[in-house]
């Protein structure tokens, strides 16, 4: 028997993805309005199929389909439906929806489980204008410190105000927080944002390891001048040393290293970025990724030591602040093989790779057992508005993903 509806999952991809802010394809931006009205829109579709529907302290939205041993702890299916800006129509939804998907499916058909199965939209997965990812899901872990409730947007607002705003409540997280061993197992189905999948010509991917992320921002000040009447050799220049620095990165990160290890500063902001003025100020934002978190350290190690020396070398002073580090995990066999298997019954093109993105994930497995698979990408390109799936492969992967969930709760 088909459970899994085809056609409906499909548009509720389209439904959401159109709530985007206008002339700036699929943006979603998180502690924005537009975001807001897409939870909106997600919470009703929940409470249609009469799920229980709440924001919790974190601003995270969860959809409980109660099981029928409501004493046992429950299977989560999340992920997130705030974009980076200029986004795509995939990158998290595709995850969100297929747990709608899956609940609307078990609903329709009367097929009650053992567990509670929630579905969750993770607040600002990105990083959002405060500088930090994962918000929702470290409300989850206990990893959302009172220290990063203080970061500020270009605005001076803070995120405790943002999470406010994305209606939670920022002075009460403790009562979101959970304890290991609450939860039976989380999943994820995501896109896989790479060209793996295509290079195989497989359908699906069963994720056996996440990379770890570390990420700074740079605050370098040197003296704001006038660009004509200031000559070369008095000048403290932010903007050329913040430039050094970039590339004293990309330097470090193109090492030899036992494990791949990337780096990026992806926001470069110049003050007062005037084309008559001597840059006095750059704050620009640094992140550093492997599955290997010695290699991490070794080229942030290598990274700062170098802003050092070139901030001494051209004489400006640099602040460097230590926004987040989330850990690399590695997918346990188990949960490996129970994906491997789930998958195979729906398609034989499978193969496990994996994930240099970072994902909700990564904060969850620090409470429970989790797994993901994904599904391919046009170009294996994300985080732009080319960025594509097939109906086809989010199909089988919601295939994949239901087959999990009835297989774990049988
Ligand atoms: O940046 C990432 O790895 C993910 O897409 N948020
Ligand atoms: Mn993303
Ligand atoms: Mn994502
Ligand atoms: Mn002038």
């Amino acid at each position: 028997m088909e459970l899994i509806n085809k056609d409906r999952l499909w548009k509720t991809i389209n439904d959401l993805a159109d709530i985007t802010i206008e002339n700036q394809p699929w943006t979603r931006r998180s502690f924005t309005a537009k975001y807001n009205q897409g939870r909106e829109w997600l919470m009703s579709e929940m409470s249609e199929i009469g799920l229980e529907v709440k924001k919790d302290e974190g601003a995270n939205v969860i959809g409980r389909l109660i099981g029928t041993e409501p004493n046992l702890p429950p299977i989560v299916i999340g992920s997130h439906t705030d974009t980076v800006p200029n986004g795509g129509r995939f990158d998290g939804i595709a995850g969100v929806l297929v747990g709608l998907e899956i609940v609307k499916s078990l609903v329709e058909h009367n097929i009650a489980i053992k567990h509670t199965i929630e579905i969750v939209d993770f607040t600002a997965e990105e990083p959002s204008e405060y500088g930090l990812s994962t918000v929702g899901s470290r409300a989850w872990s206990g990893n959302l410190t009172k220290e990063m409730l203080t970061y500020t947007n270009s605005d001076g607002q803070s995120l405790s105000a943002a999470i406010t705003f994305a209606g939670g409540d920022p002075n009460n997280l403790f009562k979101c927080k959970k304890e290991k061993g609450t939860i039976a197992l989380y999943l994820e189905l995501h896109i896989e944002q790479g060209p793996v999948l295509l290079r195989n010509n497989a359908n699906l991917g069963v994720v056996a390891g996440i990379v770890g992320i570390q990420r700074y921002k740079i605050s370098v000040d040197g003296l704001p001048n006038h660009a004509g009447t200031t000559p070369m050799d008095m000048r403290n220049d932010a903007l050329t040393a913040a430039a050094e620095m970039t590339l004293a990165l990309e330097k470090a990160a193109n090492g030899e290293f036992e494990q791949p290890v990337v780096g990026t500063v992806g926001v470069f902001n110049n003050f007062p970025n005037a084309s008559n003025v001597v840059p006095g100020k750059v704050e620009f934002a640094v992140e550093i990724r492997s599955i290997s978190e010695e290699v991490i350290e070794k080229v942030a190690n290598d990274f700062l030591e170098n802003v050092d020396s070139i901030a001494g070398d051209r004489n400006v002073n640099v602040q460097i602040e230590n926004i987040s580090r989330s850990s690399s995990i590695v997918v346990n066999d188990e949960i490996k093989q129970l994906l491997q298997n789930s998958c195979r019954k729906v398609t034989d093109s499978v193969i496990e790779l994996p994930s240099g993105a970072g994902h909700d994930a990564n904060q969850m497995s620090l409470l429970a057992p989790v797994g993901m698979i994904f599904i391919p990408c046009k170009d294996g390109r994300s985080h732009c508005p080319e960025e594509w799936a097939e109906k086809e492969d989010l199909y089988l992967g919601a295939k994949a993903m239901l087959n999990a969930v009835l297989e774990f709760s049988k």
